[in-house]
């Protein structure tokens, strides 16, 4: 090895299989740090009473990082005030804009957010260029406005990943789509913390969810506490992941894929994200070949569940997503050789 070059370390996740250089880490890690710096100057400001308010999202560094690697440009973001780690990370958000909102600065390009309107951490991205046009929102992941209600992102998620499987089911939206989704494979990704889930439309969004069967990967923070109300007092069982079982997947049919994961394990963290848009992404694969996920028997299921569990392993998750997303509206993907489209598959069975 040469002075001053660095060896080629990297870590790989256990199940994803995604590799992460030492580059990726050390970057990370550079994040985490100055992600918690603001935060903890931040609360500084307000304790001095240089800003009138912040909340920012100290202990939550790692595992937004982890988010932020299976975020793509076109996904989008519904959260609430801990994600500036995850909006550094994307690059929807910086140190700079971070403080102007801190002190309500009401210049729009210095808060691009809210032009100082919004409270610390509430996030946005602009739809509209500065002549009221819409911009290519394909262009970068957006984020929708943050709302101070706890709980109030949760519909909008459901609405915005609903919103792709309209573009992904019905052929009249994708005429208009242009700049909008790209086949509806947008994913949104939704935020809330452990004692939001408390609110009402935190459950009839999940509820939703799971008969809608949308694109949407959900992360709940759980610091043990909602303010100072511990787990024990706020949450049935102490635990929203115990109480979420229900909503469980079984083997077919309906329901959600639930994940629960150490927000400190820094390559937990990255795998299981990987692994739940992965996941979102093979039912879209099934949804695309020719039998309707909705009125398969039970044999082609099970085949065409072979096929994209033998394309993944494969290819690994990450090159199968990529060529997923990639591939042309009708392009067969269970196939890693990618050599046959849908129209030979529709072909043959006619
Ligand atoms: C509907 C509503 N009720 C109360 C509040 C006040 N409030 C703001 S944050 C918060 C606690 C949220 O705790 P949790 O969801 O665990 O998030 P954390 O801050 O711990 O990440 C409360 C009660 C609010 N913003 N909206
Ligand atoms: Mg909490």
């Amino acid at each position: 090895m040469k002075t001053g070059t660095r060896p080629d370390i990297a870590v790989t996740t256990p199940n994803a299989k995604l590799r992460l250089s030492a580059q990726d880490v050390i970057a990370d890690y550079r994040l985490a740090v100055r992600s918690r710096a603001a935060s903890e100057l931040s609360r500084r400001e307000v304790l001095v009473g240089n800003a009138p308010f912040g909340i920012s999202g100290e202990g939550k560094e790692v595992a937004q990082l982890g988010m932020a690697h299976a975020f793509r440009a076109g996904d989008w973001r519904s959260g609430y005030y801990r994600d500036q780690t995850f909006m550094f990370a994307v690059g929807l958000a910086d140190l700079s804009q971070y403080f102007a909102q801190l002190y309500a600065d009401p210049d729009v390009v210095r808060d691009p957010n809210s032009a100082g309107r919004q409270m610390l951490s509430h996030f946005a991205t602009r739809l509209l260029d500065e002549r009221g046009r819409w911009k290519d929102l394909l262009a970068a992941g957006q984020s929708a406005s943050e709302l101070s209600p706890v709980g109030a992102q949760m519909p909008r998620s459901v609405g915005l990943a609903w919103a792709s499987k309209l573009y992904r089911d019905s052929p009249a939206p994708r005429t208009v789509s242009r700049g909008f989704s790209n086949n509806g494979e947008e994913v949104c990704f939704a935020t809330i913390g452990n004692a939001g889930t408390s609110e009402g439309i935190f459950w009839e969004s999940l509820n939703a969810a799971g008969v809608l069967q949308i694109p949407l990967v959900i992360s709940v923070w759980d610091d043990g506490y909602g303010i100072s109300v511990p787990n024990e007092l706020q949450t049935t069982k102490g635990s929203i992941s115990a109480v979420l079982e229900g909503f469980r997947r079984e083997k077919s049919g309906t329901g959600l894929d639930l994940y629960t994961v150490k927000g400190h394990d820094y390559v937990a963290c990255c795998d299981v994200y990987q692994i739940a848009v992965e996941r979102d992404l093979v039912d879209v694969a099934a949804g695309d070949v020719v039998v309707p996920l909705d009125h398969r028997d039970d044999a082609a299921a099970r085949t065409l569940d072979e096929r994209l569990a033998r394309a993944l392993q494969v290819e690994g998750p990450s090159a199968f997503r990529d060529r997923v997303r990639s591939a042309p509206p009708d392009a067969r993907v269970d196939d890693p050789r990618g050599d046959r489209g849908h129209a030979d598959a529709r072909r043959a069975r006619a």
